[in-house]
């Protein structure tokens, strides 16, 4: 007969979760001691880094992706991480080790005291299973929740005895179950939406993450070009749904409301695809729409579509629903919006690289296919005006803005696309809370390249004092730090560079390598 622990690996097999991001502790070691051979296990030395390994990892395959953490205490590490997760429908089934069943009550050492409800705001399912014999299942239910439009972390709590006990026969149907989805647009409502579409004057596209996480980019593209409409990102993003170098991109909105509206002034109708309405950041009041505007959203999130304060939503598939209108649209007479001119002119004077600058030669250096996980906090806008990311799954950010995404996720997403380069682009602030991440690039010889922006501040945090007028207050500068031995210390190659041609020559070779790599940039700061 077949033990919990023998099941739940063939069920992990049978869903393609045979990587296993974790870190262990006591409570875990039954799980792991019985993890088969093909089966690999990526160890992370802090639990955010895991955490956002793993987010890294699922967002390159677009599938599901395995943690063990330790019981409460390397949840809770990774709980600052996950809040990425939730916002990128990163569909990570995230478990932890718990103590034996007979002992959780007396809340002996390690015990998870109410691991049901521990991750219960953040994840959208989660659980410990009521005896050993349902481990399986709720293992199941986890993967098959996570994965169900609406994406998103999931929790479920092992006590470790449970391990060894015998799986009911039953289980077996387990390995074969599927769930599908199939829920799309009926032929009345894509009508109603291209008579509004065709019907508009000046249409605006207003394009988000799950554009890109969907493989919808090209259907985007489409739909745009019938149309001649411009396109923008929508606010916060997470991820690039379309071509920067399209005579449409006209970059990212403002994540104001004021603004934002401000910003899209003159179009009558607003569609936004694959994204919340809005993901507002720095608070300035004011009306959602321009004059005149009609906002139709457009999401495969009902939580979403329901929470949004204003526009008429639609819950759907976001590739059917956009290949759909961009099919059945007239072809628009509007004037052909112009091809973009050349991208802005850098320079950088005085000690330093200016960050522009910095961006124009990892464009020029760089594969056009590389993959950036962005966490630079203050050159957001330097950045789309000298990035050309064309190719789906070319960019992400931390969704939730919570930092030490980047550098782990980075790690995971060149694990995850052996054939890509991943480039991470991280401040000096926000390499500091997944700085471990480097360890696991040397250990597994994950060839990554990390670009460290040396400000020697927060400078984000400075921008904002300046919009909240709190001026000079504690804590916004992060000086000598070194992070070329810290890198070393990790076993990872690394150089520091403070004059543009110095960067394009250690760039040039750490993309060569084949190694990971971390290269410390001096930039400079100019107050946003
Ligand atoms: N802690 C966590 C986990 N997430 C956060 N977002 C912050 C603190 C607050 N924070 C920001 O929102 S931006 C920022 C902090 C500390 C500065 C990051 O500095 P950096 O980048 O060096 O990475 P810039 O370009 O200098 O802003
Ligand atoms: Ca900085």
């Amino acid at each position: 007969m077949a033990t919990v622990s023998e099941v739940t690996y063939d069920l992990l097999r049978a869903r393609g979760l045979t990587t296993v991001f974790g870190n262990p502790g006591s409570n875990e070691l039954p799980f792991l001691s019985g993890m088969p051979d093909d089966f690999r296990y990526i160890l992370g030395l802090h639990e955010g880094a895991v955490l956002s390994m793993a987010d890294g990892y699922s967002l390159v395959t677009g599938e599901a992706a395995f943690v063990n953490l330790h019981a409460a205490s390397g949840s809770g590490n990774a709980m600052g991480a996950l809040t990425n997760s939730v916002y990128s429908h990163s569909p990570l089934v995230v478990t932890a080790g718990q103590q034996v069943r007979s002992t959780i009550g007396q809340e002996v050492m390690l015990s998870n005291v109410d691991a049901g409800t521990l991750m219960k705001p953040l994840v959208k399912w989660s659980s410990e299973p009521t005896c050993p014999e349902d481990v399986p299942r709720t293992m199941s239910q986890a993967i098959h929740t996570a994965l169900q439009p609406g994406r998103g972390p999931v929790y479920v709590s092992v006590p470790y005895d449970d391990w060894a006990a015998d799986a009911p026969s039953e289980t077996a149907h387990l390995l074969d179950r599927e769930v599908h989805g199939a829920a799309v647009l009926s032929e009345n409502q894509i009508g109603n939406l291209i008579d509004l579409l065709e019907g508009a004057t000046n249409p605006a596209l207003v394009l988000g993450p799950a554009v890109d996480a969907d493989h919808a980019n090209t259907h985007a593209v489409e739909l745009a070009d019938k149309l001649r409409a411009p396109v923008w990102i929508a606010p916060s993003p997470s991820r690039c749904p379309f071509p920067t170098r399209h005579p449409s991109f006209r970059g990212v909105l403002p994540a104001g409301v004021a603004d934002l509206s401000a910003t899209l002034a003159g179009h009558d109708v607003i569609l936004v695809v694959g994204a919340p309405v809005f993901r507002y950041h720095q608070y300035v009041p004011g009306r959602y729409l321009p004059d005149g505007a009609r906002l139709i959203h457009i999401t495969d999130d009902p939580g979403e579509a329901a929470r949004a304060p204003f526009g008429q939503a639609y819950v759907a598939p976001i590739a059917a629903t956009l290949d759909a209108l961009a099919s059945a649209v007239t072809p628009s007479n509007r004037a052909l919006l112009p091809h973009p001119g050349e991208f802005p002119a850098v320079e950088s004077t005085g000690a330093g690289i200016d960050p522009a600058h910095l961006f124009a030669l990892v464009r020029a250096n760089a594969p056009h296919d590389a993959v950036y996980v962005n966490e630079s906090t203050s050159t957001g806008d330097a950045f789309w005006s000298q990035m050309d990311l064309s190719q789906q799954g070319s960019y992400f950010f931390p969704a939730s803005g919570g930092l030490g995404f980047g550098l782990p996720a980075a790690v995971g997403a060149q694990l995850a696309a052996p054939h890509r380069q991943v480039i991470g682009l991280i401040g000096d602030g926000s390499a500091n809370y997944g700085i471990t991440a480097l360890w696991t690039a040397a250990r597994y010889r994950i060839p990554v390249i990390i670009i460290i922006l040396k400000n020697g501040t927060y400078g984000a945090l400075r921008g904002f004092s300046t919009i909240l007028g709190t001026g000079e207050t504690p804590g916004l500068d992060v000086p000598g730090i070194d992070f070329v031995r810290i890198a070393e210390g990790y076993g990872v190659h690394s150089h520091a560079v403070d004059a543009p041609e110095d960067f394009a020559t250690v760039f040039k070779s750490a993309l060569a390598a084949g190694e990971p790599t971390l290269i410390e940039v001096q930039t400079t700061f100019g107050q946003p």
